[in-house]
């Protein structure tokens, strides 16, 4: 530890650390726009400017490290006065257009602009145009609001691992954009959106579906469907002030309903009948084709996408299953209509997702069933939150609802998929009944769970043992994959979210302030988690295979796991 002074108090602090940690530890507040713990400490926006005893210019509180003795004033005339210039400075290259703007009301630079007491803008002259970007369906680009943070960079670089973005032309005029200033569509991109969740203004955001979903729901002819993520259960009440890691299943439910959709579903149903398929997969490679191991959920479409990008020999190693939310499209458009009479092509499928890839997802040329598109829309959380906005509904007071038959009863099992490790331990609860015969005694498997980025493991299924890897965020999935290749580490099984955390820490999910991005810690990625393992430990069905509706679904139209109605409809390829 060293002492150091702030602000006319001394404060004992660790060693290593830079002033502005220092300062935020002992709730000293020091602005910054650019910094991200651990990924982004650049110092270039010098919004965390601070006074430091013995320099005469002031310096970047993020990049100069504490020592003992050292003095710091954080709120002179002249930090303020520097602050406030730097943001104007931004501002007056902004399209300042924030009362019509996606991120109004959470926008960091707009909040910046307020503390700061910033009321004109004295800079004027030409805005440069920089364009807006967005030739595919999930995340699009506004240069004209880009700050040049780096946040995205950052991200993009050291967590995923994707190298989208990089500083083009030179000084004054440098943006940070993909390469030749591309659409994202065109470069290896993988539509996690984890760079939207970085960037403090509208810079990036998902590409918004919600007019286009207000029209179908209002449209008679139309039998409109909503299926909700897992995760979306544990992350939407925080859009409407509620604590980070509350339950509200019911209150959305019941929200879906007053928007005026005609059906609202749980994903998780099929996240169950998701680890059948796969279940049974895992066993048929490890009986019969154990060349074709490790094999590697798919239900990740970011994970997905980073694989034909960076590891197309992998390909035929991942699980041929759809995911969950593309399951239950199909379904909905084929044995639910059947069931209940309905048209299939009257049948919109709107997906809730956690995640921007979805939308991508939902786009692929090979996601649909008897010609029809498996999932219509898909609406990030966020864009649901706005939704319910629009139309006043008071979330927090909601009474909580049931999901609607035949997608209404999951496990605790088909839960957990929303957090890192969820899938792979619901697919072991699975596995231990098919490959042993008997139920697990305790369905727990805690190795699974936490946010270490990379997991390895073994779990003894009776006289077999498999072996397992748990990989989120892609850069440590590139780990894994090094590591098998160059014969260091073998795995039976690996599962992949893309994002860190899993769908909870999704590319759609409620964005927080930088200050809550503790990328090392993810805590607020952890609450999330920790909420689905509550309810999962509270349910009575708690493994896939014991879901009554999963069982009726393979009664009444599948037949059995990898039968040839479900490799029809659920089980797809994929391309190089
Ligand atoms: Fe996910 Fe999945 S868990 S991918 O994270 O397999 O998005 O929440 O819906 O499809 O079920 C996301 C979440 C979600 C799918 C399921
Ligand atoms: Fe989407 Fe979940 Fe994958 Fe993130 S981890 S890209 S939210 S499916």
């Amino acid at each position: 530890k060293v002492t150091i002074n702030i602000d006319g108090k001394d404060y004992q602090v660790p060693k290593g650390i830079s002033v502005l940690e220092a300062a935020r530890m002992v709730n000293i507040e020091i602005p910054s726009l650019c910094y991200l713990k651990d990924i982004n400490e650049v110092g270039t926006c010098r919004v965390c400017v601070v006074e430091i005893e013995g320099t005469r210019n002031l310096q970047a509180s993020c990049v100069y490290p504490v020592r003992e003795g050292l003095k710091v004033r954080t709120n002179t005339e002249r930090v303020r006065r520097a602050r406030k210039t730097a943001v104007t400075l931004l501002l007056s290259n902004h399209n300042r257009e924030c009362t019509t703007c996606i991120r109004n009301l959470n926008c960091e630079l707009q909040n910046l602009a307020d503390s700061l007491g910033i009321r004109n803008i004295p800079y004027t002259g030409e805005k440069k145009d920089y364009g807006f970007f967005d030739n595919n369906p999930a995340i699009q680009r506004d240069y004209n609001k880009c700050i040049n943070c780096r946040r995205c960079m950052a991200i993009c670089n050291k967590i995923q691992e994707c190298y989208v973005y990089s500083p083009l032309n030179r000084g004054l005029n440098t943006i940070i954009a993909p390469a030749f200033q591309k659409d994202l569509s065109e470069v290896s991109c993988i539509m996690c959106g984890q760079c939207v969740l970085a960037c403090p203004t509208a810079s990036l955001t998902e590409k918004e579906y919600i007019k286009e979903v207000w029209e179908v729901i209002s449209d008679s002819n139309k039998h409109v469907v909503v299926q909700t993520a897992p995760s979306i259960q544990v992350t939407i009440g925080e859009e409407f002030g509620m604590p980070v890691g509350s339950f509200v299943a019911g209150k959305l439910v019941a929200a879906l309903r007053r928007l005026g959709f005609d059906k609202v579903f749980a994903t998780d149903v099929t996240a169950d009948l998701t680890i059948l398929e796969e279940g049974n997969e895992l066993m048929e490679r490890v009986l019969h084709e154990p060349e074709k191991l490790p094999l590697l959920s798919s239900c990740c479409p970011g994970w997905v996408k980073y694989a034909e990008h960076f590891y197309p020999e992998f390909l035929p190693h991942l699980s041929s299953t759809k995911s969950p939310h593309e399951m239950c499209g199909a379904l909905t458009k084929t044995w639910y209509a059947k069931k209940y009479g309905i048209d299939p092509s009257t049948i919109v499928n709107v997906a809730i997702m956690p995640c921007t890839a979805k939308k991508y997802e939902a786009a692929r040329p090979e996601m649909e069933s008897d010609g029809y598109r498996n999932v219509d829309y898909v609406l990030t959380t966020r864009e649901l939150a706005r939704m319910i906005r629009q139309v006043g509904i008071d979330f927090v007071n909601l009474p909580d609802e049931e999901y609607d038959e035949p997608f209404d009863q999951y496990s605790g099992a088909g839960m957990i998929f929303g957090a890192t490790g969820g899938v792979l331990e619901a697919a072991v609860r699975t596995a231990h009944k098919l490959i042993t015969g008997d139920e697990m005694p305790v369905p727990d498997y805690e190795d699974a769970r936490g946010l270490r980025g990379l997991k390895y493991g073994k779990v003894n299924l009776g006289d077999r043992t498999i072996t397992i890897a748990i990989a989120h965020g892609t850069g440590n999935a590139k780990k894994a994959l090094e590591a098998f290749k160059s014969g260091e580490k073998k795995f039976d099984y690996m599962e992949v979210m893309a994002c860190p955390g899993g769908c909870v820490g999704g590319g759609g999910q409620p964005i927080l302030s930088s200050r809550d991005y503790k990328y090392i810690s993810l805590s607020y990625r952890h609450n999330r988690a920790d909420a689905l393992y509550n309810v999962d430990r509270g349910k009575k069905i708690r493994r896939s295979h014991e879901n009554p509706r999963v069982q009726q679904i393979y009664k009444e139209f599948l037949g059995e796991p990898l039968s040839v109605v479900a490799k029809k409809y659920l089980h797809t390829t994929y391309v190089e």
